[in-house]
């Protein structure tokens, strides 16, 4: 059969859908005869998912469905979805005034709609383009992956029609290996309704692979929205430049999905890929990698890549990313800026060096402290994110003082108005060190549905335990009704005038005893 491959991108809020840019580039090298086609439904009015899915189908008649769904688990402490699922839960779960508790309720309610219906809609138009699809090649098939399905590859299997290949982590290898008429049961994936997903599959490392420029004139032909996300100036456009993170945050699946080894993008491919956007006139960009500087072995390739990118002569650009600010010198801060890094997050999670210990994220806090002046000396002047996720593991009243201080000195080091605290509650993620914690003390129990909305197992899944849980609770209230514009720095100063400011030193230095603490 001659094969024709639609990659459809599930609706989604408009993040440039890297993803299928990437499968569809690889395809296409290995196998340039064949026809393929970008349909992205985060660029289409959802009205019109159907008959825009249905139109496309028509018309291009494919014989291979590839669906790629990014997200599905929302609990974030900003606006989307019909709300705001952290307030809205909050408001519920921990509000003494009934009326805001109803409040709470409906808004929760609506939520909780959105995104039942969401799920069910993506399921819907899966099953609705293979149809489709089917009317004009009776074998064609759908397989289906993604940042979402990566993560809940085991709870789809029901959902999907039976026979769709369900993948978890990059799809490059599967593809190829589907097309090739190869036996891909090695690959990490299981067809739904046929065999079971491996146990412990997402463990599995992921088969190596040399990424190469992504040909963007070849994209241009076969997406016809592209020029969507030119348009706008606002747009930050993906580009990986390496894959996997050796750490083990204990709530943080990133580790299993792209793997712990890191695996570099030849910095002159990751340049030549940069050169096509920007000669079409882009100058935000993303590193999408979990993390650009994973570790301190990593620094110099940071080093090597950025020095290509100042070489190139790419002077107007912007860039972001998750940076792991442990693993920075001043050399690497003093490219960042050259090279125009405008943004970036740190995900510490805690400003606490005995409980970063303690979550296993082999932190430093000392060190993140001098990077970030290094950084400052070195003429970053724009905005820092700082993700904290309070009360993930043996919080106290102790610890939060810490972490205030810890604030307060990043605050220090880069002014106060540059550093936006992320006030975030762990999002509790199948196959993580805080799941298997859950179940071992109990507060899951096993065969529990992770991506349930149902307010008794959401409460568990949105990490926020006793006894500490209603505290968090009523503070985060409490900044919502204050300053709801400005929800993480009002939390810090509720959380301050509350309990004070430990002294730094305390905040950079962990007991050794209580580093053994099973997780
Ligand atoms: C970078 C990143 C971001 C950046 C994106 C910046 C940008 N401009 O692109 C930022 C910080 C903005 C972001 C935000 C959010 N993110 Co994010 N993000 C990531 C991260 C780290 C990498 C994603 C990426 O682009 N990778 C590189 C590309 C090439 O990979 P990819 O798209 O996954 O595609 C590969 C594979 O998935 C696979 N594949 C993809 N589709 C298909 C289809 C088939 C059929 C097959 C076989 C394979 C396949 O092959 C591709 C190529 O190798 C992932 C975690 C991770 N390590 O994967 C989370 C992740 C995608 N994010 C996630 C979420 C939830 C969000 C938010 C919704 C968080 C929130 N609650 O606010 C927001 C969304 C904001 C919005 N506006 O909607 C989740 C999604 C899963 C879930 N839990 O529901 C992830 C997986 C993290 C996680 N474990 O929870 N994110
Ligand atoms: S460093 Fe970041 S990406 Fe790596 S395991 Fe920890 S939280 Fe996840």
């Amino acid at each position: 059969m001659n094969e024709k491959i639609l990659y459809v991108r599930l609706p989604c809020n408009p993040i440039f859908p890297i993803g299928v840019v990437y499968l569809s580039d690889h395809i296409h090298k290995v196998f340039p005869e064949i026809e393929q086609k970008i349909f992205d439904l985060g660029t289409i009015p959802p009205l019109d998912f159907n008959t825009a899915l249905d139109r496309c189908i028509d018309e291009f008649q494919p014989t291979l469905l590839v669906f790629s769904w990014r997200d599905i688990q929302i609990y974030a402490p900003v606006g989307g979805r019909g709300g705001n699922p952290l307030q809205n839960a909050f408001e519920f779960y921990y509000a003494k005034n009934p009326l805001v508790k109803l409040k709470g309720a409906l808004g929760g309610l609506k939520v909780t709609t959105a995104y039942y219906g969401e799920l069910w809609r993506n399921e819907g138009l899966i099953r609705r383009g293979l149809t489709r699809a089917r009317k004009y090649n009776s074998q064609a098939r759908a397989v289906v992956g993604g940042g979402a399905v990566s993560v809940f590859y085991e709870q789809l299997q029901k959902q999907l029609p039976k026979g769709t290949i369900v993948s978890v982590g990059e799809g490059e290898q599967l593809l190829e290996k589907l097309l090739k008429g190869q036996d891909f049961s090695d690959e990490r994936c299981y067809i739904a309704g046929e065999t079971q997903p491996r146990a412990r599959m997402i463990h599995e490392q992921p088969t190596p692979l040399e990424k190469t420029a992504c040909n963007y004139d070849y994209i241009q032909t076969i997406w016809s929205d592209f020029d969507y996300y030119l348009q706008e100036n606002d747009f930050y456009i993906g580009v990986q430049t390496k894959r996997g993170c050796p750490h083990n945050c204990c709530y943080c699946v990133y580790t299993v999905v792209e793997g712990k080894q890191v695996r570099i993008n030849h910095h002159d491919e990751v340049v030549e890929e940069m050169r096509q956007l920007y000669d079409r006139g882009i100058r935000n960009f993303w590193f999408t990698d979990a993390q650009f500087s994973p570790a301190k072995r990593f620094i110099s390739d940071a080093i090597g890549l950025l020095q290509k990118i100042l070489d190139s002569g790419m002077k107007d650009i912007h860039w972001a990313s998750y940076i792991r600010a442990d693993n920075l010198n001043p050399e690497l801060c003093d490219l960042m800026v050259k090279t125009g890094m405008n943004y970036f997050e740190i995900g510490i999670t805690s400003g606490s060096q005995e409980l970063v210990r303690k979550m296993r994220m082999g932190y430093n806090l000392r060190t993140v402290l001098q990077n970030c002046r290094d950084l400052k000396a070195a003429g970053f002047n724009d905005l820092v994110s700082v993700n904290y996720s309070f009360n993930v593991i043996d919080e106290t009243y102790e610890t939060i003082r810490q972490t205030i201080a810890y604030h307060r000195e990043l605050e220090n080091i880069f002014g106060a108005d540059k550093v936006e605290p992320a006030i975030f509650f762990i999002g509790l993620q199948p196959h993580t060190h805080l799941e298997e914690y859950a179940l071992d003390k109990n507060i899951l129990k096993p065969g529990y549905d992770p991506m349930s909305l149902m307010p008794w197992t959401a409460k568990k899944l949105l990490w926020n335990p006793e006894p500490l849980g209603s505290f968090f609770g009523e503070v985060c209230l409490q900044a919502w009704k204050q300053n709801p514009h400005d929800f993480g720095r009002e939390v810090m100063q509720i959380l301050e005038d509350k309990l004070g400011c430990a002294p730094l030193e305390s905040a950079l230095t962990a007991p050794v005893k209580k580093q053994l603490t099973k997780v």
